[in-house]
């Protein structure tokens, strides 16, 4: 079947309708709620800010943004005609494939017909009198729903930073993650601001197109090559054979990956095998003296950081594995200062979301591109022509920010969400988001959260993480239903239980190190209260929680 682009103009008609369940958002959690609460007889409406389904995979078409999970588990796992039906041509798919199959789901199960483009959510109000939720968008319309959920996404507020004389600069100003549809011209001089994920992705191909490209990095990342490659047709066979094993494995696993083998046909699940168990004898990168841990770089490479078991436990074999790293930096890096700016210091590996990479230390030794240590030698404003630091001026015609997210949070900020007794969501959360399994809020009635923080979301398979939460809410809606209930509603008690168990699972590791500055723990937005957002103790574990809770009534919830 091809799969088409929407290419619907903002709908002309204002709505006014009444439905079940009302949706902010036509990612692919948004799409699955309309698979699932059709399934239930449940009518459904989703509110989409852009003119097609995908999220993510919509907004940013930056050059080079590409998936970092295995495609063939990067997918929804609802429908084996789907699963057997499409084909992926890479590892790890590009961002144009990823949006392609985003799609091809919307053609097959005809999901268009439930969802409004080009509408923005502005408000969303509880109305205590008819346990009825109100959304109003930009453009008039007016959708009142039993239950509301926020399929906003965690990555989806664009973080574009109040850098001096920005609205200046008069080449054109672009984010990685609000990618314009129509093709960029970046033949010209680039500079990039950043150098997280999406700027680690976008350095090496722009810099194959770009006369010069200038990257502005604040902070140096560590990253691991990606290793992606073509898809091999022996692979994809042995995943279609297998994908129910392999579904139920990324399901009770740690970060929703079945560790599947294709040559052996079995998954982690059946192999026996947990990312937690620990070898008769503990393989600890502290143990070994300096040329003994130089020998096991020569042998394993980037093989050492899962290795050995000690280094995102032990700050000390944490540093080793660091300082094994900057001399791989250095043995690729032709020019010493480069190099040496790229080397990241003073804060530990696994600190920060993992970057996956292809070619980007090597970028640095073309003669068109060169990095500018901005800690050292800070941005004080963007000029209409370029980009000026405290030492000098760089002229630019295209001016990229690859600077991130106001992450899982940002884009809730954003909508005026009022509960009972009109409490604001952002004034509820002024000192850092509170929820219960990071479902659902205090003095939220039947406001759900898909993938919220609290839950383990973005350290997860994403798409893994968004059925779990699109399964749990839709199954809770019909169970609440076929009970004569009309609203669902966690209380204070139960989200400050299960905060303290957030904060105490992500105590101790490299994440909440005390020198570890990361978007998990809201550093990147200036004001944003410091709290670690996701939930790090398992998606196994998750999941078996959110159903105990269920088959327990429901504990820490209130129905009425
Ligand atoms: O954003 P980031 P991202 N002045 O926040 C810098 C997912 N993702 O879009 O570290 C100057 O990681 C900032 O510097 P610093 C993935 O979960 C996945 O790259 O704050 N610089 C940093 O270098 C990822 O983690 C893929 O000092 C400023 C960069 O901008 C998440 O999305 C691909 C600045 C921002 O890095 C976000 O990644 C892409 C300022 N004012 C994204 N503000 C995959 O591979 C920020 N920076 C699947």
């Amino acid at each position: 079947m091809p799969e088409t682009e929407n290419v619907a103009a903002r709908p002309a008609e204002v709505h006014d309708v009444d439905v079940d369940v009302v949706v902010v958002g036509a990612g692919f959690a948004g799409m699955y709620l309309v698979v699932r609460c059709r399934a239930a007889g449940l009518s459904v409406v989703v509110l989409e800010a852009g003119t097609d389904v995908g999220g993510t995979w919509y907004w940013n078409r930056y050059p080079g943004a590409r998936c970092d999970v295995v495609s063939m588990e990067y997918s929804y796992s609802f429908s084996s005609e789907l699963e057997q039906e499409w084909d992926w041509t890479e590892a790890m798919a590009a961002q144009p494939e990823i949006l392609r199959y985003a799609r091809h789901v919307a053609d097959r199960f005809d999901l268009r017909r439930d969802i409004r483009f080009s509408t923005r959510v502005t408000s969303a109000a509880f109305e205590e009198s008819a346990d009825r939720w109100t959304v109003r968008t930009d453009r008039g319309d007016r959708i009142t729903a039993r239950h509301c959920v926020m399929a906003t996404g965690c990555l989806s507020a664009a973080n574009l930073p109040d850098i001096p004389g920005r609205d200046t600069f008069t080449g054109r100003l672009l984010h990685t993650g609000n990618w314009p549809k129509e093709p960029v011209d970046l033949s010209g001089r680039v500079g990039v601001i950043g150098t997280g994920s999406s700027g680690v992705q976008a350095i090496p191909v722009i810099a194959e197109e770009a006369a010069h490209l200038t990257v502005f990095q604040r902070t140096p990342t560590f990253t691991f090559p990606a290793n992606n490659r073509p898809m091999k047709p022996e692979i994809a066979a042995a995943y279609k054979e297998h994908y129910r094993e392999v579904r139920e494995a990324q399901k009770w696993s740690a970060a929703g990956m079945s560790g599947f083998s294709p040559s052996r046909g079995t998954t982690i699940l059946q192999r026996g095998e947990r990312r937690s168990d620990t070898p008769s004898e503990p393989r600890l990168l502290a143990a070994l003296d300096a040329d003994e841990r130089r020998a096991a770089w020569d042998r394993l490479g980037f093989g050492i950081f899962t290795y050995f078991k000690d280094v995102y436990r032990d700050p000390v074999a944490n540093e080793y594995a660091c300082a094994l790293y900057r001399d791989h930096i250095r043995s690729v890096v032709a020019d010493p200062a480069t190099a040496e700016a790229l080397t990241p210091v003073g804060y530990p590996v696994g600190c920060k979301r993992q970057v996956l990479d292809t070619r980007f230390y090597e970028t640095f030794n073309r003669p068109n591109v060169d990095v500018v240590d901005i800690a050292a030698d800070p941005i004080t404003t963007i000029t209409p022509d370029g980009v000026r630091t405290a030492r000098r001026h760089i002229e630019l015609d295209t001016l990229v920010f690859a600077t991130g997210f106001d992450a899982m949070t940002g884009a809730l900020d954003r909508i005026d969400v009022a509960g009972r007794s009109g409490t604001r969501l952002r004034d509820y959360w002024a000192e850092g988001p509170r929820t219960y399994l990071g479902l659902q809020v205090a003095g939220f009635p039947n406001l759900f959260t898909v993938t919220g923080p609290g839950s383990p979301s973005v350290l997860a398979n994403v798409i893994v993480a968004i059925e779990q939460h699109v399964d749990w809410i839709v199954d809770t809606i019909v169970d609440l239903d076929a009970r004569g209930m009309r609203t669902i509603e966690t209380t204070a008690e139960a989200e400050a239980r299960w905060g303290a168990h957030v904060n105490e699972v992500a105590a101790g590791t490299m994440y909440t190190a005390p020198t570890c500055a990361s978007w998990y723990l809201g550093a990147n937005i200036e004001g944003k209260p410091r709290q670690f957002l996701p939930y790090v103790g398992g998606f196994a574990r998750y999941r078996a929680t959110c159903d105990r809770v269920r088959t327990e009534g429901y504990d820490g919830f209130v129905l009425t």
